[in-house]
């Protein structure tokens, strides 16, 4: 079986960052928004480093306004997603994206957005669940209101609660009354940490959010005691190692260390973060780990059970999803 058949299962997606960059363009057309300014030549999306990333990133994402633009990328992205073999799929939401962290708005958003995912499930087996996520750099405030939603909608479709954007500003710790408000609400949690701030904010997401899985978590190999206690807690990672090379965390693929913090005995898992911005799909992912590291088969169904161990979603969904992977030995 070719590696783009392999079932896959992807634990680390950002809904506006998977936007075909055609998607977005049309868009934008459709609401007459000048948006060139975030596109290179050939169509891709253009940014110098890791925070300029973040402002096209929400550039782009200003063309999205109304539930049903959202009910259009769902199916776009999970449409993408299915062909590359991806059976079962975790997408990071933000009601500061979609209403502006008003519970009755980000309700019309969650609506449209599981209607989608239901079609393409139906349509592509493609199962679909949903981590708000609240945005470091806008702050612990807004952070509150993106908890509140997560709160009242926490399901079997809204599984868990987490945190991306800006790891310069603030600590983790800043957000634990989020994170607190998660929890109770039967939320699993995740946050970014240990992309650009050291194996010290793996520390702190820990310590101090009291959370499952790390998005990233790569710098904690520079801290070996880090990797053990990772490896004995059983802290997952959702490794990016294409959207770490391409914002330069890595120079090149032969430096990333996902193999190195599997040979630490820390469970890594495989992920595309925002393909399109990094050039990349799960495809790619596995070819380059085939490539690079020599991965074969055994490794690929490794990294597949510890997703679907890891993956937020309730025991019926984990089992059917287990028989996909059942379905396809490896
Ligand atoms: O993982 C990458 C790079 N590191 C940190 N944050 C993000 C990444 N992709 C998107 N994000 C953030 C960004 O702030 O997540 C938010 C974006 O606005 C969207 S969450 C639906
Ligand atoms: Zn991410």
């Amino acid at each position: 079986m070719s590696l783009k058949e392999l079932p896959k299962l992807e634990l680390h997606l950002h809904l506006e960052g998977a936007a075909p960059p055609s998607f977005i363009r049309g868009l934008a057309q459709e609401k007459s928004v000048d948006l060139s300014g975030i596109f290179r030549e050939d169509g891709s999306y253009a940014f110098r480093d890791f925070v300029h990333f973040l402002s096209v990133y929400e550039a782009a994402t200003s063309v999205l306004k109304t539930p049903d633009d959202y009910a259009r990328l769902t199916r776009a992205v999970l449409e993408e997603s299915a062909a590359h073999g991806v059976v079962y799929c975790e997408t990071f939401v933000s009601p500061d994206f979609c209403g502006g962290g008003d519970v009755g708005a980000w309700r019309e958003y969650l609506h449209a957005m599981q209607e989608a995912a239901a079609e393409a499930e139906a349509r592509d087996g493609i199962t679909l669940r949903g981590i708000v996520t609240c945005i470091r750099h806008f702050g612990p405030d807004k952070a509150k209101d993106a908890a509140r939603c997560a709160a009242e909608t926490a399901g079997d479709w809204i599984v868990g609660f987490g945190m991306g954007g800006d790891e310069s500003k603030g600590r983790q710790g800043d957000f634990s009354y989020s994170f607190d408000m998660a929890r109770e609400a039967g939320l699993h949690l995740t946050t970014h940490a240990g992309e650009w701030g050291g194996a010290k904010s793996v520390r702190e997401a820990l310590d101090d959010l009291k959370v499952e899985r790390i998005g990233h978590g790569v710098q904690a190999i520079n801290d070996h005691a880090l990797c053990d206690r990772l490896a004995e807690d059983g802290i997952v990672l959702e490794v990016c190692p294409g959207s770490n090379v391409v914002l330069g965390v890595y120079p090149k693929w032969d430096k990333h260390p996902i193999q190195a913090l599997r040979e630490r005995g820390v469970k890594v898992t495989v992920s595309t973060d925002d393909p399109p911005f990094f050039h990349t799909t799960m495809t790619r992912e596995y070819e380059q780990l085939a490539r690079t590291f020599g991965w074969g088969p055994s490794d690929f169904h490794e990294i597949s059970q510890v997703a679907l161990d890891a993956a937020f979603c309730d025991a019926d969904t984990r089992a059917k999803i287990a028989e996909k992977l059942k379905d396809h030995p490896q």
